[in-house]
């Protein structure tokens, strides 16, 4: 009999699947409309841990929970950390931060993902609603801006067809490839584009005064503060022409335009302002009051939902963590040897630690080095349910298959809760708790209840009126050195399933296939074979998220609002080796 779950992973898509006889298909109605992408058509043949160890040795799980309780127990409470990130996107996960708060440990706070684009938008608009693959599809324009949909949310791309499509992306992606108009940016200048475009659009007369006038009063100062742009040089700095800015004006204006933004405009110190910028361009041309009109970023995928769980804990940062500061560190659904900014760092911190806990489903860089390893179980084989943050769906993903290995978030909570005397509520009580801020909609589906992006009364700041930025550092920092560009592989989720291990250049640096490269920055080094491609700016070197090592280029700041990582904000240099 086949039975109905959803993917567990974190991607904009939430598909749902139907469990038959073994195997994974995706549900032909809805937003998964009859397809998966790789990651889920070849899930099952991934090798998931299976049995659980202490220091190196094999035990058996009745034993590895007998470890973590006495493991625990012999632990000062304040020095216990309890890290977990996004491996599984159901919400049952949390669960666990459950019992870790009532306990009396430490959990952590701030983002490895799109924190910085978020805080933008907080600041601007006063909320996070986000424009909805629904309103997408009413739009005739779409400008992709620093999102890759072929690579990490292919179910937009059927939505996308017969519009004019906008790029905006240092690398020709391949809907830059089909795009209308095709913008090469020099990464970490986009703020500066949606500032000219707003100055520009103000000049042609093309800003919703209308709109303006009753919710972005301060526009005139903002256009103020784009003038302090000198044009040719911002122009120069970004590598785009007068003509681009033009041909862009020229698509926007009186048309249905959807602004989809991507993680990668704001992978910086000053993500946030960058987003926020991009959205005064959309609040200049009224897009936040018309149908099919709007900027589609990553919304919460909580959003609308009340927690069940005491989350109620002293916390501390997931960009720069101080492992090294706590005796017992259990990591669930993470793997921040490899996916944390700063590795060395990350290493350095985590040798230190006393007992590392590892709960997650591969092995990896983290597992490798952990003294308990307990395996979780998959989704397949467990209960839970989960949203979306690029639409409103909520899939229920019921159990739809057995297993000996591994245990589920909420048995090991309910283990944890029962031998410390903390109280846990019955899986389907929490489940149905979640369920409980669904509706069904016209096709039979739950959908969660959210705002609307629309802000058609205003934004949702204390008077109403969008937050234009009202300071800009026009100083030019350039260097002769190298951007880092660190996006999603098609192949991987992170560092699950099948990871890149090239470092990609263009031809122009006299690099030959498989040669031996390193990268440098003021944080660490990478060594790794080159692949060329062409499609990446001079300037540029790419390295897909995942690869290992990676992350010893990337700088552990945070962003100046949001508290993110900032993958991208550090320079590098190319060498032979
Ligand atoms: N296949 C696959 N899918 C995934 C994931 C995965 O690992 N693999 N990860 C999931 C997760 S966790 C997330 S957060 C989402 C993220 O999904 P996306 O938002 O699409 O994220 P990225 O691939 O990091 O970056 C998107 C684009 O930004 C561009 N970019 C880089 N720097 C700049 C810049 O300075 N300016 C501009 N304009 N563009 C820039 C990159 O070249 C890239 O094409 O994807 C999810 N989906
Ligand atoms: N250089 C660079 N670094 C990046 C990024 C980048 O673009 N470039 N992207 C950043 C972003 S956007 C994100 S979101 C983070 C992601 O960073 P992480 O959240 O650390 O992501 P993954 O690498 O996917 O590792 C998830 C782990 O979860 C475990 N897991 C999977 N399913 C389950 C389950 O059901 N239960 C349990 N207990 N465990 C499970 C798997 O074993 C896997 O190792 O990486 C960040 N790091
Ligand atoms: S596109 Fe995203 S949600 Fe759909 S199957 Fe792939 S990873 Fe899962
Ligand atoms: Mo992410």
């Amino acid at each position: 009999m086949s039975k109905s779950t959803a993917c567990p992973l974190d991607c904009y898509d939430a598909c749902e699947i139907i469990y038959d006889e073994g195997l994974i298909k995706a549900k032909k109605e809805g937003h998964t409309n009859g397809f998966l992408c790789p990651h889920l058509n070849h899930y099952q043949k991934n090798e998931t841990i299976k049995y659980p160890r202490y220091n190196g040795k094999e035990i058996s799980l009745d034993e590895a929970l007998l470890r973590l309780q006495e493991v625990l127990f012999q632990t000062q409470k304040d020095k216990i950390l309890h890290y977990r990130s996004s491996g599984n996107f159901g919400l049952m996960q949390e669960v666990s931060d459950h019992f870790f708060a009532s306990y009396g440990a430490t959990l952590t706070e701030g983002s490895l993902c799109d924190g910085a684009g978020e805080a933008g938008i907080l600041e601007g608009r006063g909320s996070n609603n986000n424009m909805t693959l629904e309103e997408i599809d009413k739009s005739e324009v779409v400008i992709v801006w620093g999102r890759n949909p072929h690579t990490t949310s292919s179910h937009l791309l059927p939505l996308l067809k017969d519009k004019t499509i906008i790029v905006i992306d240092p690398v020709k992606t391949k809907i830059a490839k089909m795009a209308d108009l095709y913008i090469q940016i020099k990464p970490h200048t986009d703020i500066r584009l949606a500032m000219l475009l707003s100055r520009f659009l103000h000049i042609e007369n093309g800003c919703d005064e209308d709109f303006l006038d009753k919710y972005a009063s301060e526009s005139e100062e903002y256009y103020e503060l784009t003038q302090t742009l000198r044009i040719k040089k911002t122009l120069d700095k970004m590598d785009v022409s007068l003509g681009q800015i033009g041909e862009i004006l020229s698509m926007v204006q009186n048309k249905k335009v959807a602004i989809v933004c991507g993680v990668g405009i704001q992978k910086y110190r000053d993500g946030a302002d960058v987003m926020r910028c991009i959205d005064a361009f959309a609040v200049n041309l009224g897009l936040f009051n018309k149908e099919g009109c709007g900027v589609a970023y990553l919304g919460s995928s909580k959003q609308g939902i009340k927690s069940p769980f005491n989350t109620d804990a002293k916390r501390v940062s997931k960009v720069d963590t101080n492992f090294s500061a706590f005796d017992t560190v259990f990591i669930q659904g993470a793997n921040p040897m490899s996916q944390m900014p700063n590795s060395l760092r990350v290493a350095m911190e985590l040798s230190q630690v006393k007992n590392i806990v590892y709960f997650g489903l591969y092995e990896n860089e983290t597992s490798a080095m952990a003294h308990l390893v307990i395996p979780a179980k998959s989704f397949l084989y467990k209960n839970d349910i989960r949203t979306s943050y690029s639409h409103n769906v909520m899939s229920l993903m019921p159990k739809v298959a057995d297993t000996e290995f591994g245990i589920s978030e909420y048995d090991l909570t309910a283990y944890l809760c029962t031998q410390f005397s903390i109280k846990l509520r019955s899986e389907s009580e929490y489940i149905e708790h979640f369920k409980s801020f669904s509706h069904e909609n016209d096709t039979g589906n739950l959908e969660v209840q959210r705002e609307p992006q629309s802000y058609k009364n205003g934004f949702d700041t204390e008077d109403n009126e969008f937050l234009f930025l009202e300071e800009f550092d026009t100083k030019n920092k350039d260097s002769q050195k190298m951007y880092i560009i660190t996006p999603k592989s098609a192949k991987s989720l992170n560092s699950q399933f099948s990871r890149e291990e090239h470092i990609y250049i263009n031809a122009s640096h006299g690099y030959s296939d498989d040669e031996m490269i390193m990268v440098t920055s003021k944080n660490g080094n990478i060594k790794a074979k080159v692949q060329i491609n062409d499609d990446l700016r001079d300037d540029c070197v790419l390295i897909y998220s995942g690869t290992k090592g990676v992350n010893a280029l990337t700088s552990s700041l945070h962003s100046h609002d949001g508290k993110c990582a900032v993958y991208q904000e550090d320079k590098v240099e190319i060498s032979k080796c």
